[in-house]
């Protein structure tokens, strides 16, 4: 039987299942589609600047066969130096392996700048390039009379002699050699087995550790404070040696424990011994002591890594956002807009070389602005930190870094945390009590920025005054690198802005120094923890700036502003005065003359120029620029007194001497125990008070910061605030601000000036706003699990 009703109902079943699944079918195609586009999307989504590279973005890293002047020793060059050294029986050099106190040993050795005429004369007049030479330090422990000696050998890389540094005495009294490595591993070797055969039970049931066979409650010697001779008050060498509990992280776990070894002798012997307050003469005085008053004396529970986590640098604490949210990034969406060869550098309108010098760290050189070079060089020089405390071992330490040889101890830099992860980092190669070069990664960062303030911007919003917006961001290039002094890191940046301004800004982090508390440190420091505290201490920076305005003859003057007081013919009131200020420009003669010390009550401008160089020329005006020092701090102790002559350039802001070749540095690594007789006297740059009218200037530039270490510079101290800055600044130099050429900037403006209601022009002067790229990919974590010698001692 057929019923047609149910016959129509079964084809429309049948219609309404195709169509079902049609719709089906075409839903999964378009899902699939959909899919394979996004995904394709992500996949050929470019990387941002990778598409085509334009003027920028070449980035050569590589060492160069024909390396520049200002380069520092390329690998080739220091082994082939090497093999020179030791093949001068003169020189009587053993190899590494067999480095000894009582031998003579290459300790380090750099790129030795040619004199600054032969250098200019090849950048500037096509003059040949001076011979590659490098520059020495030799401990001649050899010598019936042991001595330091500098030379200068080359040329590279094929020696052919060598000659003393004609600056420096030809023979550095061998006391004031930095802390050597076979040395510090004799002396410390030393310690632990005397200290610990005779004090290792005491040791044990004080402090909770031993300093051999210890496990994991160990007790250690690392910390020192050498002594320089102007505070022993014997010219011997000595060296406080701390000990501390050994937990992340020691410095902060100090003990009432320290021996002074002197270490003229390769006997080293232990003179002195502070324990629980108090100086002894001998390790078995204090035995005896503590035999005797067993009871009395404060017992100091070994660190549990778990409950005492304050010394830690881990993470704890509730977060200020949970679950985490990724930081702000930077992406630069046409790549980077610099480029990078060797080590010479050109961005926008800037360019310069950088090297790391192994003994002074971070240097500029050649530092050109629209092709005019404005420094010749700008370089670190030393950083000072004097401690003070009733403990001998902080009374008496008064550190100059460089005695770590600054540009040793830069390494690792961290991308996402220490520098923007679209950073170029860069290494260096150098060579410091070894027999080859020796290769650290990552030393430099060099990356552009946002700093997210506006260059400069003027909004004029009122119909009444005529209505437009104009402003430009900041974007700066930093190179930046960080010397880390066993607790202390210093970061130190060289900043490019567009307007021709250079900023050098030193910054300070890490740990803080710690003290065993005891009340009589209540003057040197606050109690910052169960048995902690960390005392007052001032860090002070030394910078060099071989600043040349329009070629190397030069002048320096202060703009001098003061008060005048004048009859008011404006005022209606005859007796009226009129106060107000006026500037007058004081030109410094003299090298006496010329160096600054900051006087609140004479505000100046310092500027240094070119006499006959005007901003146009029916100005009356010189070409200058301006130092600013926006870092400084006073040395207030008594000048040529204890270590105070190792930092005689502390005593100036700002001192602006005559270029000498035999001066190139405000310090030297020997400073830390030479104050009884400076091996660099920076005073003396200074009194043979020369003309500095006309001539080639160099200033230098005093920064620092005081520190009292309070309950937050715990864990790590932080760095807001512990930024020092000087700025070299265009004075007069540019008809008007350079950055106004750029064209990353925008104004906005009606397009009927005399409409009150009209429409409004927007120019980006054509600078794209939209981009579809992806920053470069970061693989530095898999980079440094595959090779972690990048980030590790390995
Ligand atoms: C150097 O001193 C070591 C002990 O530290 C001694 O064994 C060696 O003979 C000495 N060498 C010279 C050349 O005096
Ligand atoms: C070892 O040190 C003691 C104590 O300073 C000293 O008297 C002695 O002369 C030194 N020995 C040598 C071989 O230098
Ligand atoms: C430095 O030299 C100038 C010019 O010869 C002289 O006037 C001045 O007194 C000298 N200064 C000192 C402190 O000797
Ligand atoms: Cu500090």
């Amino acid at each position: 039987m057929a019923d047609p009703s149910f016959r129509q109902s079964v084809e429309v079943r049948r219609l309404l299942v195709l169509l079902l699944l049609l719709i089906t079918i075409s839903l999964l195609i378009a899902i699939i589609v959909i899919v394979i586009n996004t995904h394709s999307n992500r996949k050929h989504q470019p990387t941002c600047g990778q598409k085509e590279k334009g003027q920028y973005g070449h980035i050569d890293l590589s060492e160069s066969d024909n390396p520049s002047v200002f380069r520092d020793l390329t690998s080739k060059e220091i082994k082939a130096l090497m093999k020179y050294l030791h093949r001068q029986q003169s020189l009587n050099l053993v190899k590494a392996a067999d480095m000894e106190v009582n031998t003579s040993y290459v300790y380090s050795c750099e790129m030795h700048l040619p004199s600054k005429s032969s250098v200019i004369d090849h950048l500037d007049k096509n003059a040949k390039k001076p011979p590659r030479e490098a520059h020495v330090i030799i401990f001649r422990g050899d010598k019936q009379k042991p001595d330091i000696e500098e030379i200068i050998v080359g040329p590279l890389p094929k020696p052919t002699g060598h000659r003393p540094v004609s600056h420096k005495r030809k023979s550095i009294p061998f006391i004031y050699r930095p802390t050597t490595r076979p040395e510090h591993i004799a002396v410390i070797d030393m310690l632990n087995v005397k200290i610990d055969t005779l004090l290792g039970t005491m040791l044990e049931e004080l402090y909770g550790g031993r300093l051999i066979n210890c496990d994991s409650n160990c007790l250690i010697i690392r910390y020192i404070t050498p002594v320089s001779s102007a505070l022993s008050g014997e010219r011997r060498r000595k060296t406080w040696y701390w000990v501390s509990q050994f937990a992340e992280y020691y410095i902060l776990h100090p003990l009432d424990f320290a021996v002074l070894v002197d270490m003229d002798v390769t006997n080293n012997s232990i003179e002195n011994v502070w324990f629980n307050g108090q100086l002894y003469d001998n390790l078995l005085d204090v035995l005896n002591y503590y035999s005797a008053n067993k009871g009395s004396i404060t017992k100091i529970k070994f660190p549990n890594v778990n409950t005492d986590s304050f010394s830690a640098a881990k993470q704890r604490g509730t977060p200020p956002i949970s679950p985490p949210l990724r930081n702000p990034v930077q992406v630069s969406p046409d790549g980077k807009r610099y480029n990078v060869n060797d080590r010479h550098v050109n961005y926008m309108s800037w360019e310069f070389d950088f090297r790391m010098s192994t003994t002074k760290g971070p240097q500029i050189y050649d530092l050109k602005f629209n092709q005019e070079r404005i420094a010749y060089e700008i370089g670190f020089q030393d950083i000072a930190v004097f401690y003070s405390g009733y403990k001998p071992m902080q009374a008496m330490a008064n550190y100059l870094d460089s005695v770590g040889l600054l540009g040793s101890r830069a390494q690792g830099l961290v991308p996402g945390a220490d520098c923007p992860k679209d950073a170029t980092f860069v290494g260096t190669t150098l060579l410091v009590e070894s027999d080859g070069p020796f290769s650290y990664e990552n030393v430099f960062c060099l990356f552009e920025y946002n700093t997210g303030m506006p260059l400069r911007r003027h909004h004029s919003y009122s119909f009444n005054y005529g209505r437009f917006y104009e402003g430009m961001e900041t974007t700066v290039l930093v190179l930046r690198t960080i010397i880390v002094i066993v607790n202390y890191d210093y970061i130190i940046d060289f900043i490019f802005y567009p307007n021709g301004a250079v900023q050098v800004k030193a910054v300070s982090t890490g740990y803080v120094s710690g003290t065993f508390y005891t009340k009589n440190e209540n003057k040197y420091s606050f109690k910052l923890h169960e048995n902690l505290a960390a005392n007052i201490h001032h860090h002070m920076f030394s910078f060099k700036a071989d600043v040349d305005i329009k070629g190397n003859e030069n002048r320096f003057a202060t703009v001098d502003i003061e008060t005048e007081d004048l009859p008011n013919k404006f005022s209606k009131n005859p007796d009226s005065r009129l106060l107000q200020h006026k500037f007058s420009s004081n030109l410094k003669e003299t090298e006496k003359e010329a160096a600054y010390k900051f006087d609140f009550e004479t505000p100046k401008y310092l500027l240094l120029y070119k006499e006959e160089d005007k901003t146009r020329k029916s100005y009356k005006q010189s070409k200058s620029y301006r130092i600013l020092n926006t870092g400084m701090s006073k040395q207030i102790l008594p000048e040529g007194k204890g270590n105070e002559p190792s930092i005689s350039w502390a005593r100036y802001q700002v001192a602006v001497t005559k270029y000498k070749d035999s001066e190139p540095t405000s310090s030297s690594i020997y400073s830390i125990l030479d104050a009884e007789d400076p091996v660099v006297h920076f005073q003396n740059f200074i009194d043979d008070n020369e003309s500095v009218v006309d001539e080639d200037l160099v200033a230098w530039i005093t920064m620092g910061v005081q520190h009292i270490p309070h309950t937050e510079d715990l864990p790590i101290t932080t760095t807001p605030g512990m930024e020092v800055s000087f700025y070299l600044l265009p004075y007069n130099y540019f008809d008007e601000d350079p950055a106004i050429s750029s064209l990353n900037a925008v104004r906005i403006e009606p397009t009927n000036k005399l409409k009150h209601t009209t429409s409004i022009k927007i120019n980006r002067y054509g600078v794209a706003q939209n981009f579809e790229c992806l920053p470069e990919e970061d693989k530095y974590d898999g980079e440094i699990e595959k090779n972690p010698s990048i980030i590790l001692d390995a």
